[in-house]
């Protein structure tokens, strides 16, 4: 027994039994009972357990209930185990093929009546939609056979076994197989049928399959169609009333292309979709069939005739409490939200999504790399010795795998490049998948990244270069080879369409640069952009203790291997509130370009081929952000790839205050993924008169004081602040220390020649290594003036010799308070800074600050390399809502460019700052939070954060850009923050009033 069963599920071959061959998901009129609901379930700790349940009069009684679809470790509130995440790393022994004893083993039993009328079916097929990782099924005690390929589907001869009247199916399912050595994503790993099963009456005369392939060339519409289907089947009919397209084909010889006049095409941004049936006597299949041709023409990636750039994510399928099950109304709400975020394709990293998400990506409008199930990365760490994709045992698996990935969806238009998998290497396995997608579907090109020298697939891909590394791709310098590539490989790779698999890991706060590498799409046609990593955090939601709802990520549910807060890395939290990243993506990749001049602007429409005619093209005059004239402006329709000029309206151009002149382009109507009104492009001018900056005042009358005094709205004693306005305040204390955001806290190394860090050690860690999060001050020198006060300070950490001058004169000036602190490093200090900044503290007193009102740069949170989305504004926000929950809390909520900040208590405003630029124009940034930057790095979750009594502001001088470290380049040079000196001025006025 032992043996047979370690033998099962440590073989590798794909599936056994009455399995059918792959086939296309199709919408069929053919009778089909869902069997989705509750399974009876037990959970077993390894596979050794009798299979006796398979009995037709075996007892369940002492059995749980389980949903189908559903994850056992998901349910039951810990009854059946607990999710693991890891990323690379197997969470079992790396011993192929085989897995621990130690296996959780879920059989599941339910009864189903045969509806009547189903004895005239020819065939009765069980369909398995998605099952991890491998089972075996049984019908009223016969076994049908098994599989395993958890993200594909599985169907089943069972007319046999079937009975009328009631019947029993019999499921058992293991957690770990030999094919969880090619499912090694990095992702939860999350047993279970997780998707649909169901039960199929297949018609005698039926449609086994059909694939219509479309062309689109100007006009005019190509079918080349394939039918598969018994002879009995024909006359097949393929109708597209809309098109008055009825086309009778008397036998299978009679099925050819067909050419089909006044054809719209279809395309990510106008997928216009025809209604088609195929049908026989027996059964009718619907598809909606949408016209475009796909092709590779030198290094450019084409469809209909035109350069596809993708603006595209990886997305998981991921939900908060289902895991991997879908949700179609939660898929259509993410992907409308893609599309409001100017998103425009999908990787489905890695493997099939449910095959619904397709339909609503043929519906919706996204390219579609389609990725198969494969991923082997665990092998990396023994140098990928026995790896699958080179072994000849693993041949039929990985064959099976791209067959069932690609017969699934083939009839998709979203789909236009098939991917082999990820991160599995290289080897013969992956080559003859490639040679057998190329001989089944001739058009669309084949995608594999670790293909790195171009051996077996059509397009060259990378993930997380630096942006030097990226262009060296775009350019023909012969000089230079690729990775791993001889200077011929090289040059054959440069010769193909090129694109990013991944790039920009949006992990935490970051990432940094998504503006440079859609300058290289810009710059170079062979680049075709790329996919984000990745959409969205895997977060599962999970209680605290205390009761308090959070995300987990690895390490939550005890795993005895795990990676942490890896699977934290979307631009969408787990609760799908968008992060200030994918608003910066929005704004970096917006499909229009304006070029201001004058008073003329350019507007460039750099969509793949939709015109503008679906937007209009708002703009409003704001006067330090308020606004004081608006309009529409009239644009001419611009085509796809050109430039329009139009006249701006004039603008009343302020004395006194900023004057900025906005552009909105919006949606001029509803559409399936926005209502009439949604923002899709936003272009900012500033038509502001310059204005001198207030000069220091010098003063020459210093003189020693213990510095106890009252300077206008500003008590001080021994020099420092007590209270400001009426409020106990304490501070300017210097603060270099932010909470290390996930690129902070990496040790990968990837910017060539820059010495901004040390590799294989991370900022976070140099950072508390020179004690920025841990400083402490002594005061120098006291001094007062007529209606002034100086301190100075050294200030340093324990056991360093390192230190920073911070010079702090106050001075009343007229009715205005101006606080000017001069902060100077000594030398000697190696490492970046996260920032330069000064803190105060607002205890809560009456009545706590609670809030802020700004004139800067927002609504967002904003850093240096990522700026985009942010806009010259006047903007408000409760404290809450200036920071975002991370799902490992960090660094949030700096807002950048500060003109003035009013800090308020309710509707009361307490103080007001403004913030003068320092003598190169640079103006600084403000954080207001419930929590200082020392307590937010302590913090693992965001319910790990104290009970807070005290506002804290932090106005920075400067701050670190953000980066992409935690995989990828680190900051980029220009935008690290170095130690240097820098000045602070702030011009304060106080008093209650009522906002
Ligand atoms: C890359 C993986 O392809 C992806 O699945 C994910 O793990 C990502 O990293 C990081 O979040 S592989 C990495 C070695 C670049």
């Amino acid at each position: 027994m032992l043996s047979e069963l370690s033998a099962y599920v440590s073989d590798p071959a794909p599936g056994h039994g009455a399995l059918l061959p792959a086939r296309s998901w199709l919408h069929s009129d053919a009778a089909a009972l869902s069997l989705n609901g509750p399974w009876r379930f037990r959970l077993s700790p390894t596979a050794s357990v009798a299979a006796d349940f398979v009995a037709d009069d075996f007892s369940d009684d002492g059995w749980g209930t389980l949903a189908v679809p559903a994850h056992w470790v998901l349910e039951g509130d810990g009854a059946y185990g607990r999710p693991i995440y890891t990323n690379i790393q197997y969470p079992f022994p790396i011993d192929p093929p085989h897995v621990p004893d130690e296996n959780p083993t879920g059989d599941y039993r339910r009864r189903f009546d045969l509806p009547e009328g189903w004895s005239g079916a020819e065939r009765i097929v069980l369909r398995f939609d998605g099952v991890e990782s491998l089972f075996t099924v049984w019908v009223n005690g016969v076994e049908a056979g098994g599989a395993s390929g958890s993200r594909l589907a599985h169907e089943f001869d069972v007319t046999d076994a079937v009975r009328p009247g009631d019947n029993v199916v019999a499921v058992r399912v293991h957690q770990w197989s030999a094919a969880s050595y090619v499912e090694d994503q990095d992702q939860w790993w999350l047993p279970g049928i997780f998707r649909d099963v169901t039960l199929l009456a297949r018609p005698a005369g039926g449609i086994e399959d059909v694939w219509l392939r479309t062309g689109y060339t100007a006009g005019q519409g190509r079918i080349d169609p394939e039918v598969t289907a018994d002879a009995s089947a024909f006359p097949v009919t393929l109708r597209i009333p809309e098109l008055g397209v009825e086309q009778v084909w008397a036998t299978a010889a009679e099925v050819v292309p067909l050419e089909v006049a006044g054809v719209e095409p279809w395309s990510a941004e106008e997928p216009r979709l025809y209604e088609a049936t195929v049908s026989s006597a027996a059964e009718s299949i619907a598809l909606r069939v949408g016209f475009r041709t796909v092709e590779i023409r030198g290094d450019q990636f084409l469809v209909n005739g035109r350069r596809v750039v993708f603006h595209g994510v990886n997305r998981h399928e991921a939900h908060p409490e289902r895991g991997r099950v879908f949700d179609e109304r939660h898929a259509r709400e993410d992907l409308a939200r893609m599309k409001r975020f100017n998103v425009n394709a999908i990787r489905t990293s890695h493997y099939p999504p449910h095959p619904r998400l397709l339909d609503l990506a043929d519906e919706l409008g996204f390219w579609v790399v389609l990725e198969c199930d494969l991923e082997t990365h665990g092998f990396d760490k023994v140098g990928w010795v026995g790896n699958p994709s080179d072994d000849p045992a693993w041949r039929p698996a990985y064959l099976d795998r791209i067959q069932r990935t690609v017969e699934r969806d083939k009839n998709h238009p979203s789909v236009v490049i098939w991917s082999l998998g990820n991160e599995a290497g290289t080897g013969s396995n992956l080559a003859a998948m490639s040679a057998w997608v190329h001989a089944r579907d001739a058009e669309r090109p084949v995608h594999y990244e670790g293909d790195h020298t171009g051996e077996y697939t059509d397009v060259y891909s990378l993930m997380y270069p630096t942006v030097p590394e990226a262009e060296r791709v775009c350019t023909d310098d012969a000089s230079s080879t690729l990775l791993d590539c001889t200077p011929a490989q090289s040059a054959r790779q440069r010769g193909k369409p090129f694109l990013l698999c991944e790039y920009a890991h949006a992990m935490g706060n970051g990432p940094g640069a998504f503006d440079q590498y859609e300058a290289l799409v810009h710059e170079y046609p062979r680049l075709h952009g790329g996919f984000v990593w990745e959409w969205r955090d895997h977060g599962l939601l999970a209680t605290a203790s205390d009761g308090t709802p959070y995300y987990a990520y690895g390490g939550d549910f005890g795993e005895v291997v795990h990676d942490g807060n890896f699977v934290m890395d979307g631009m969408l939290l787990s609760d799908d509130v968008p992060t200030p990243s994918l608003h910066e993506f929005k704004a970096v990749v917006q499909p229009l370009r304006f070029a201001f001049d004058g008073e003329k602007a350019a507007i460039t429409n750099l969509r793949h081929s939709a015109d503008t005619s679906d937007l209009r093209f708002l703009w409003r005059v704001e006067h330090d952000g308020v606004s004081v004239d608006s309009g529409e402006l009239d644009v001419p329709v611009v085509a796809a790839g050109e430039s329009g000029r139009v006249t701006l309206p004039r603008v009343a151009v302020s004395p006194d205050a900023e004057t900025w002149l906005t552009i909105d382009a919006v949606l001029a109507t509803d559409t399936t993924w926005a209502a009439e009104g949604h923002v899709v492009a936003t272009a900012q001018y500033d038509h502001s008169v310059r204005r001198p900056v207030p000069r220091a005042r010098p003063r020459a009358d210093w003189r020693p004081g213990d510095g106890t005094l009252t300077l206008g709205i500003a008590d001080f004693a021994g020099g420092s602040l007590t209270r400001l306005a009426g409020r106990a305040v304490t501070g300017p204390r210097l603060e270099l220390f932010r909470a290390p955001t996930d690129n902070d806290e990496s040790p990968g190394d990837r910017l060539e020649g820059s010495d901004d860090s040390v590799a294989g050690v991370s900022s976070a860690d140099l950072w508390r290594r020179d004690g920025l999060d841990r400083l402490t001050s002594r005061r120098v020198t006291v001094e007062h003036a007529t209606d002034a006060l100086r301190t100075v300070d050294k200030v340093s950490a324990a056991d360093s010799a390192l230190s920073v001058t911070v010079e702090t004169i106050w001075s009343v000036e007229g009715d205005e308070l101006e606080l000017r602190v001069e902060i100077e490093p000594s030398s000697g200090w190696r490492t970046v800074w996260p920032r330069i900044g000064v803190h105060f503290g607002l205890p809560d007193g009456t009545a706590p600050v609670d809030g802020a009102e700004w004139f800067g740069l927002g609504p967002f949170e904003s850093y240096p390399d990522s700026l985009h989305a942010a806009r010259t504004g006047l903007f408000a926000a409760p404290v809450g809502e200036l920071s975002v929950d991370y799902a490992r809390p960090q660094e949030t909520g700096h807002r950048s460019q500060l003109r003035h900040l009013t800090l308020t208590s309710g509707a009361d405003r307490v103080v007001r700052i403004t913030a003068l630029p320092d003598t190169q124009g640079r103006r600084p940034g403000f954080t207001l939070s419930r929590h200082t930057p020392q307590q937010i790095a302590e913090a693992r979750h965001p319910f790990e954060l104290p009970d807070s009594t005290t506002s804290h502001l932090i106005i920075d001088a400067a701050q670190h850009g953000l980066g992409s470290r935690a995989c990828g380049p680190d900051v980029w040079p220009e935008f690290a923050l170095r130690p240097e000196a820098r000045t602070l001025r702030l011009r304060i006025t106080g008093g209650p009033t009522t906002t």
